[in-house]
């Protein structure tokens, strides 16, 4: 069986969407830069000119002009530039899903899904433009008003990771844009093109708009570490929401707050299920499947541990170590395929790696390696492992498709196991016990950002606040009231009266 090259493609789809072939040709030509290359063949797709650090200045520069104007366009007029996102996206759906698929190697449903999601925030972004809502406070003092405020913050700067590499800019560029401030996107290095692919998505947005909307509005940054460290220092950028490793948060973190900027750090996580005595076993199963498996374990919200009463650990999980070892492993681009490639030999290295820690502490493995395809990329077997207890690789996220799977006998010990870790984005509860249920989603229960029964941890939809707590760095980006944290709070006290009563009856008279 042969690969058909993902090049022709992606270089098809980045011309439909319009993206100036300049803007991917210059590494090219001379040979520098940063180049984009398939998980699913491992072929470079196009050589980039990187973005210079003071070239970075300067777009932060014009970012903050356009902030200046941003800010006094009213938010449903700027709601309507992200209304009008909306429909290019749905236009761009197909185009944008499968380079989605190209470049971060995803399957074909996953990557719809994942301009889905951008779509949907659209939508909620639209709607949240009318409704920037502040409060009226009750005052203490006799012919005073009390009221709180929202207003623009200023440049959001977006990094962004591999593994959604589109959807996670539009949790933030949607709610950036309504709530009046411009955005510079830092994306992975790893998929540069369909970053491209969104900023003349957007452009074609921006041009129907009309003039409201100013010059460096939005723009891109290609490149790495420096071009990054000139995002999160610069003084002008007074919010950063950044997704990526616990370990790129412990740098941006402590630098954003050295400056006093606000930081929405989206980390890692090593999201646990607990299978209850009376779970549905059908359904968790299937339910396992996907949230360990999807995106090849790729994702911050992957099931990572799965924490099962020992009268039901014999039937399931023999069962699940079946689904493991027929999954369809191959060409994401491939009907049928539901496990697509590792995003390059490194994650496949710390796959290796964690499995070795893990049989060492005693774990027994199920599948694991590298799977045999045509072609450069790196597919591997995702990996089933029995550990006697929580200990050694699995107290951390590693990239990679492996569920560790432990016993527990009473509900405190296995809601002190999934608390036991590090992160705390994403879990689960598969019961048909309500007070189990609900004794894990209270104040006692999961210490994640997520908590779910009855459904696996990954796939949230948009319209809740999604992020975690821990190591995952405690911000919150997509639904709720996320919005707040992209705008000034201003609390305002008017006078209304002919006297000066001041507060806490304090008298200061002169
Ligand atoms: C991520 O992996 O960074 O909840 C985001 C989910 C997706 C988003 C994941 N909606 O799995």
């Amino acid at each position: 069986m042969d690969l058909a090259p993902a090049r022709p493609d992606a270089l098809a789809i980045l011309e439909r969407l319009g993206v100036a072939h300049s803007a991917f040709a210059d590494g090219a030509t001379t040979g520098a830069g940063l180049s984009a290359r398939s998980p699913i063949t491992g072929e470079t797709i196009a050589a980039l000119a990187e973005t210079t650090p003071d070239e970075t200045r300067e777009i932060i520069g014009r970012a903050h002009e356009a902030f200046l104007r941003w800010r006094e366009v009213p938010a449903p007029r700027r709601g309507e530039l992200v209304r009008l996102l909306g429909e290019e996206l749905r236009a761009a759906k197909e185009d944008l899903g499968l380079l989605v698929t190209l470049e971060a190697g995803k399957i074909v449903s996953e990557g719809l899904g994942e301009v889905q999601e951008m779509i949907d925030i659209c939508d909620f972004a639209v709607g949240l433009s009318r409704q920037l809502y502040g409060l009226t406070i009750a005052t203490e003092r006799r012919h005073h008003r009390m009221a709180e405020t929202w207003h623009p913050l200023g440049v959001c700067g977006v990094i962004s990771a591999f593994n959604f590499p589109v959807a996670v800019w539009s949790w933030n560029a949607a709610l950036a844009f309504v709530c009046g401030d411009p955005v510079v996107w830092k994306p992975s290095e790893k998929t540069p093109l369909t970053a491209l692919a969104v900023d003349a998505i957007l452009k074609r947005a921006i041009a129907r708009f009309g003039e409201d909307a100013p010059e460096g509005l939005h723009s891109v940054l290609i490149g790495g570490r420096a071009v990054g460290e000139a995002l999160v220092d610069d003084p002008r950028v007074p919010i950063v929401s950044a997704t990526g490793s616990t370990r790129m948060g412990r740098e941006v973190g402590p630098r954003l707050a050295k400056r006093f900027a606000r930081a929405i750090l989206e980390l890692g996580g090593n999201n646990a299920a607990i299978v209850a005595p009376s779970a549905d076993l059908d359904l968790t199963l299937r339910a396992v499947a996907f949230s360990a498996m999807g995106t090849a374990g790729q994702r911050c919200t992957t099931l990572r541990r799965l924490i099962v009463h020992e009268s039901v650990y014999d039937a399931l999980v023999p069962k699940l170590a079946k689904v493991y070892a027929s999954v369809a492993i191959g060409d994401p681009r491939k009907d049928g395929t539901l496990v697509g490639p590792l995003v390059d030999a490194d994650a496949l290295a710390m796959m290796d790696r964690a499995l070795e820690e893990a049989k060492a502490a005693g774990g027994t493995v199920h599948g694991g390696g590298r799977a045999p395809m045509p072609g450069e990329g790196v597919y591997a077997r995702p990996a089933l492992v029995e550990m006697p207890s929580q200990a050694g690789p699995m107290l951390h996220e590693t990239f990679a498709p492996i569920l560790y799977v432990t016993r527990y006998r009473d509900l405190d010990e296995a809601i002190a196991l999934h608390n036991g870790v590090g992160a705390g984005l994403s879990s689960s509860i598969f019961t048909l016990d309500m007070r189990e249920a609900e004794r894990f989603l209270s104040d006692a229960g999961s210490d994640c950002g997520i908590a779910n029964v009855n459904i696996g941890p990954s796939g949230a939809e948009i319209g809740g606040a999604f992020g975690g707590e821990k190591e995952t760095g405690g911000g919150r980006e997509a639904g709720s009231d996320a919005w707040k944290a992209y705008m000034r709070r201003a609390t305002n006290t008017v006078n209304f009266g002919t006297t000066l009563p001041l507060a806490q009856g304090v008298k200061f008279d002169i």
